[in-house]
């Protein structure tokens, strides 16, 4: 009775796929295969979650919608994949606030340093109007920016030389930094000299000593191994990051729309786990960083915030942004100018 139903079973399957199959195979070749695109380790949290977003996505769109993904700039720096994104070579593409703003100016008000005490008003500002207004000056450039930034972190800076204890210890300092004008800023402010180097290239540029430092979210720092090619870690959470999940325009559009629904309401779910999962790694990595023999030190952030105002950074950037934006930043932030 058992052999037999179990031959019986076994045979049906079989029959089933025999007969199945070409169609099946049809089915399997997606309507729409589009490329997401991004700058971190196949380990972040980013490409574990986006993972899951993209299983979610093909088993709730009945295989119509596959997302493919490239991780750990694969396809070329956040510059080069900024530019594939914007002629439709890839659909989507997370990317820092601060490096858009090469392309949209408020996109980087964010990362004003020292502006954001903590997460909860992180996302109280990025999921309340402060995200609302970079969107809508996202969407002005011709790309779609998914509702829920996906956390990056606050960051840190590291160094090969010395710990950093005040903002006298930032003169000097050979720091690289992502590709933005914010940045460079906020450096030139700090009388540091500032290096422009897309991430792709960090981990050489600290091995070979073209810089001494860098700055990234702890996060980054284990999953990318700067800890390798860096001695001193110092808390100095001196800007809170994030990656807007970006869309090309066309392609967007080109989905019908209950398919835009699934996709968006999967990466905004994967967004939001993706911020518990990196808020949970960040709070255990000091001792993990601390075994892999990183000297850890938390610096106050007064006299690194007087430091930059009394350089004028807070005024200029006021100016940049404008009255409107830096209200709408002030409403999460408190007084910053
Ligand atoms: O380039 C960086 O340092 C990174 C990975 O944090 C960003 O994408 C801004």
């Amino acid at each position: 009775m058992k052999v037999s139903r179990r031959t019986l079973l076994g045979a049906s399957a079989l029959g089933t796929a025999a007969i199945a199959a070409p169609w099946v195979a049809r089915a399997q070749s997606a309507e729409f295969t589009y490329k997401y695109a991004n700058n971190l380790p196949v380990a972040h949290p980013m490409n574990q979650r986006a993972k899951e977003m993209a299983d979610a996505i093909k088993a709730e769109t009945n295989g119509r919608v596959e997302i493919q993904i490239f991780p750990s700039n694969q396809l070329g720096s956040d510059t080069d994949m900024l530019s594939q994104l914007r002629s439709g070579g890839i659909e989507f593409f997370t990317l820092s606030g601060l490096i858009l703003s090469t392309l949209v100016p408020a996109a980087s008000i964010n990362g004003i340093g020292f502006a954001f005490p903590d997460y909860p008003s992180v996302w109280k500002a990025m999921d309340g109007d402060l995200g609302q207004y970079v969107r809508n000056q996202i969407a002005k450039a011709n790309l779609v920016a998914m509702d829920k930034i996906w956390d990056n972190g606050f960051r840190q800076t590291t160094s090969s030389t010395k710990p950093i204890q005040g903002p006298e210890d930032l003169k000097g300092f050979k720091i690289r930094v992502p590709v933005s004008p914010l940045w460079t800023s906020m450096y030139k402010a700090f009388d540091s000299a500032p290096a422009s180097i897309n991430f792709s290239e960090v981990y050489t540029a600290l091995q070979t000593k073209v810089v001494d430092g860098q700055e990234n979210p702890l996060a980054i720092i284990a999953t990318a191994k700067l800890y390798e090619v860096q001695k001193y870690c110092s808390l100095t959470n001196h800007m809170w990051d994030g990656f807007w999940f970006l869309a090309n325009r066309r392609a967007w559009e080109r989905l019908p729309e209950n398919l835009r629904t699934v996709v968006a309401k999967h990466v905004n779910a994967a967004g939001v786990k993706e911020r518990e999962d990196v808020a949970q790694l960040n709070a255990g990595l000091q001792k993990e960083l601390t075994d892999k023999g990183m000297v850890i030190n938390q610096p106050k952030p007064d006299a690194f915030r007087d430091k930059l105002r009394a350089a004028g950074f807070y005024a200029e950037w006021k100016g940049k942004y404008g009255d409107e934006a830096w209200s709408i930043l002030e409403k999460y932030t408190g007084k910053l100018s």
